[in-house]
């Protein structure tokens, strides 16, 4: 049975929900329902917000909760890095290292987390040069927008 993601497919923080969900090939479905809706906060998320997610047995919210608990959950310990120092590096989420992926020579999950809204910021904003006139950049950009988990997100939710 699909896993229930509820959330607007459209947000940054919920498609990263998908995509972990992808990388695992674990099936999930998106539920747009009304996160401020009384059934809502008692049932889902009492703190009104997108993305929650029923797993078998309980309900997770916090976009980032959510991935590390997929990636350990479902087989994606590699995503973690697996040396104390690769595990640092992929904790240390938003620098830019000079290796192919942000952690090192792996892609991890602190790549997975910018693949929604660097999608979007190359798909729609005009100044998609900022990243495609940077060597390094794009060509890192190009290798984890091209991976099977995320193509399966923009074929089925073509929106940007
Ligand atoms: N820290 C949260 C942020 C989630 C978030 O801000 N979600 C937006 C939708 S994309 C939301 O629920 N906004 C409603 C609100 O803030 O009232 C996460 O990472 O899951």
């Amino acid at each position: 049975m699909a896993i229930k993601i509820h959330g607007r497919q459209l947000s940054f923080y919920v498609r990263t929900a998908m995509l972990a969900m992808s990388e695992m090939n674990v099936e999930s479905e998106i539920i747009e329902d009304d996160m401020h809706s009384p059934e809502y906060l008692a049932k889902v998320n009492p703190f009104g917000k997108h993305p929650a997610v029923e797993f078998d047995d309980f309900i997770l919210y916090e976009s980032r909760a959510i991935l590390r608990y997929v990636v350990t959950n479902y087989g994606g310990l590699h995503l973690l890095g697996s040396t104390p120092k690769e595990k640092a590096m992929v904790d240390q989420w938003f620098e830019l290292a000079k290796t192919k992926y942000l952690a090192g020579d792996f892609y991890s999950m602190a790549d997975l987390a910018h693949i929604p809204m660097l999608h979007r910021f190359v798909a729609s904003s005009g100044k998609e040069s900022l990243v495609t006139s940077r060597k390094h950049v794009n060509a890192w950009y190009e290798t984890i927008t091209s991976r099977p988990a995320w193509k399966k997100i923009v074929e089925q939710y073509p929106d940007v």
